[in-house]
Order: structure tokens, then sequence, then C-alpha cells
């Protein structure tokens, strides 16, 4: 037996050792993820999920082994620079509505204050979103009582438009749970994993993630949540079957000029891909892989511009080789002429 693991650990290291990554991890100290990257007081702070080790990691399509408990913000005053890891900013245990499964968060800054957006499921084990506010951008963070009322699944990301606009995006099938709710709102019990491979949903237009703009308070929904449109470039919508292209998790919105971005995870099939439109509300026309599967199961991200060139924040598990355990890294990401984004590899062969 332990010559086995032996082997094992041995085979590990050396493929391992072998792999190139084109990016090192941004801190080795703690296992982080979901990088959501923003400038804030001229700086640049990333909110990521808080990955945890565990003895005995659930083996389940629930994503039990992403059992995080607090999140810790990381800054750096400029691209490169040292990165600082803060304290605690929001702790499971101070959340009265929230259970379990601190999954990935974003922030938001308006009037001097900051907002940080999280998901938990509550105690019915139903993913919700919640917010925390604080006047620093590194938090502490006071949650509120309850979740935002309307919320539901999780990875919510929150743009801000040049008119001052904000939105929420959110939702994630399978462990996520986006599937268990229907377009206007309503939830149904349901399952939760690989099932929806094949029969767990019948062919036809694939889940949307959602929107709703928020209310000038900035901790409640100004509307009921809309499903976002994700079609071809043929104006067909991408179908449920269409793994490599269709809504997963992790949407994001940046903007160019008067084109909306909307990038996300394809999950099962591991890419970043994005889509663009005119409308924050959609319809989004796929346009290509951002960036090509990492070094572990999930791939989620963020984009950041700094100063003139643009940053994709995104995790591997380069530290660890196990799936939730990861940490988070940047890369340079480039716009052709034409507006599309030159795909990245993060693996070097
Ligand atoms: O970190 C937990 C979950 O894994 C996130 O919410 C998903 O986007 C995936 O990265």
């Amino acid at each position: 037996m332990k010559k086995i693991i032996f082997l094992t650990l041995l085979f590990t290291t050396v493929i391992y050792s072998q792999k190139k990554f084109k990016d090192q991890p941004l801190v080795s100290e703690i296992f982080t993820a979901d990088p959501s990257a923003h400038i804030f007081n001229g700086k640049i702070y990333i909110y990521p999920s808080h990955d945890i080790f565990l003895e005995n990691p659930p083996i389940d399509d629930c994503g039990g082994k992403y059992a995080m408990r607090d999140y810790r913000v990381l800054s750096m005053d400029y691209i490169g620079g040292p990165v600082t890891i803060h304290d605690v900013a929001l702790d499971l245990d101070d959340v009265p509505w929230a259970k379990r499964q601190f999954w990935a968060p974003d922030a938001a800054e308006k009037d001097g204050k900051f907002y940080l957006y999280f998901p938990a499921k509550d105690s019915q084990d139903i993913f919700k979103i919640g917010a925390a506010v604080s006047d620093k951008p590194e938090g502490p963070f006071i949650p509120q009582k309850k979740p935002i009322v309307g919320s539901y699944s999780m990875d919510p990301s929150v743009f801000k438009d040049d008119d001052g606009s904000y939105y929420m995006y959110f939702g994630g099938i399978w462990g996520g749970q986006l599937q268990r709710w229907d377009e206007n709102n309503k939830y149904s019990p349901g399952i939760c994993g690989k099932e929806l491979l094949d029969s767990g949903i019948p062919d036809g237009p694939a889940i949307s993630p959602r929107i709703a703009k928020m209310s000038d308070d900035m901790i409640s929904f100004a509307e009921d949540p809309k499903p976002v449109r994700i079609i071809d470039k043929n104006g067909n919508p991408i179908l449920t079957k269409d793994h490599e292209r269709r809504f997963f998790e992790a949407a994001w919105v940046h903007k160019i000029d008067e084109t909306y971005y909307l990038s996300y995870s394809t999950g099962n099939t591991h890419f970043i891909v994005y889509a663009t439109s005119s409308n924050p509300y959609g319809p989004f026309v796929y346009q290509g892989v951002i960036n090509n599967p990492v070094d572990g199961w999930t791939n989620h991200h963020s984009t950041l511009k700094v100063g003139e060139q643009w940053y994709l924040f995104y995790h591997d598990t380069q530290i660890s080789g196990q799936d939730h355990l990861r940490n988070v890294k940047y890369s340079k990401m480039f716009h052709n002429d034409d507006g599309t984004i030159k795909t990245i590899n993060t693996i070097i062969n």
C-alpha cells in the first residue's frame, strides 16, 4: 500500500514539474479562486473565493468539496507589485441566513462605500446571494441580515455602466442550482449535477444567466431578474447540448466603447468564452474563446483594464493539483482591431 501511495505522489510530482504554466500564482499562503478584480482608490483589489483543505472532500456533483467559510481580499498597488492578503473580510458565522459554501464573490464601489456580493446556501440548502457593506475596499464587511430579495443561484458579478447604473449578472448550472429556477424566477427542487448532461434538460435553448439592475441602495434589486439571451451569429439560441459554447457559470461583463462583452465559463468543457451586445440586457452574440482550459476542473475569471492594458484574472490548480484547492493568477489580455479577443493558453506545451 505504502508503495502505491509513494508511486502516486511521485507520478503527480513528475507530471506537475513537467507542466509549464504561463503565469505564476499571486499568493501561495492561502488557496484562492474565482478572482473578481477591480481598481478602487487607485489600487488593484481582488475578491477571490478562499478555498479550504478538507480531510475527506465529499464526492458529489453538487460541488460539496467547495466548502469555503470566509473571504480574504487581495490587493496590489500596481500590476506585478507585492500582494497583500488582507484579514478576514467576511465570515460565514457572521451571516445569519447563510449555512455553507461561500462561493465566488464580487464587489462594487458607490459614493465611497464598498459592497461585497456573495453566494451561500441557506438553511434549506438553496443558493441565494447576499450583500455586505464596508467603508474600506478590503473590509471587514457588515452583512445584511437576509439575502437580496429575488436573488438565487450563485456567481454574482456587478457591472457599472457609463451612465452610473449598476447591474448584477448571476447564476450557474449543476451545483450552482440555476436549473431549478424558471425564467419567471420560480423555484422547483431538482437535481444538481451530471444528470443534466444528457437527459436532465430537454434539448433547446440553453439555460441563460440572469441580470437585475441594482437599486440606488446597492443592496437590493430594482427589478425582477431577467434571462440574458446568448445567440449565435445567425441569431439562433445557443443550445443546451452545445457544451463548448453554452453558459455554465461565472458571468462577467466589461465594456469597450459601446460594446458589452459577456464572458463566462462553459463548465464541463472548461472554457472561458465570450459574447457581445450593444445592450447590457443582451441578446449577446457568441464570439469565441478567451481562455482555454486551465489546470483543474473549474475555469473562472474576471477582466480588468489597468492603464491601457487589459488583464484576465483567473485561477488554476498549479500549487495543489486538486480541483478544490486553487490559486489565482493573471495574464495580459489583448483585443484585436476588430474587437475580438485573442485566446489565451495558460498551459504551455
Ligand atoms: O468556487 C466555487 C465555484 O467553483 C464557483 O462559484 C464557480 O464559478 C466555480 O469556480
